[in-house]
């Protein structure tokens, strides 16, 4: 047998579990790899972002930096008819245009997204998209991208 005939021989057994392979370490991923800093985030029932250990929390980033974003959503008052009971959104703060990239809707639970920080520094704000409460238009946090 040719060393090609014994390659392509070889090659169709292990198709199977090479494929195998692919599909699941793709699968880990997309579901269980965290990137870089991993960042706490409560969307709490009272409709407020918080960060543990910091009163009026404010998220520092630097430029361009890939963070992971563990957010615990709590549900406030309303839900989304899809199920969302927040959302989190980034805008750059100067013409509140939203950051690509950065727009989630919230489950109940916690929740990872891997995400890029702005390559422009500057000030940003995280805001909720889903209309919560009557609290909704205050469930805001501010985000400052250094350079
Ligand atoms: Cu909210």
């Amino acid at each position: 047998m040719s060393w090609h005939a014994l390659f392509s021989k070889w090659m169709l057994a292990l198709r199977w579990p090479l494929a195998v392979l692919a599909l699941c370490s793709c699968a880990w991923g997309q579901t269980a790899q965290t990137q870089g800093r991993v960042i706490e985030i409560l969307a709490d029932h009272d409709s407020r972002f918080r960060i543990e250990g910091q009163k009026q929390p404010v998220l520092k980033l630097k430029a361009g930096e890939r963070i992971t974003l563990r957010i615990n959503a709590k549900k406030a008052k309303n839900v989304n008819r899809d199920g969302a009971i927040h959302g989190f959104t980034l805008l750059r703060v100067k013409d509140r245009i939203p950051v690509p990239g950065w727009d989630f809707e919230l489950k109940p639970g916690v929740q990872e997204f891997n995400v890029t920080a702005p390559g422009e520094p500057g000030e940003y704000i995280a805001v909720c998209t889903v209309v919560c409460s009557e609290e909704h238009e205050g469930m805001n946090m501010k985000v400052v991208v250094l350079p």
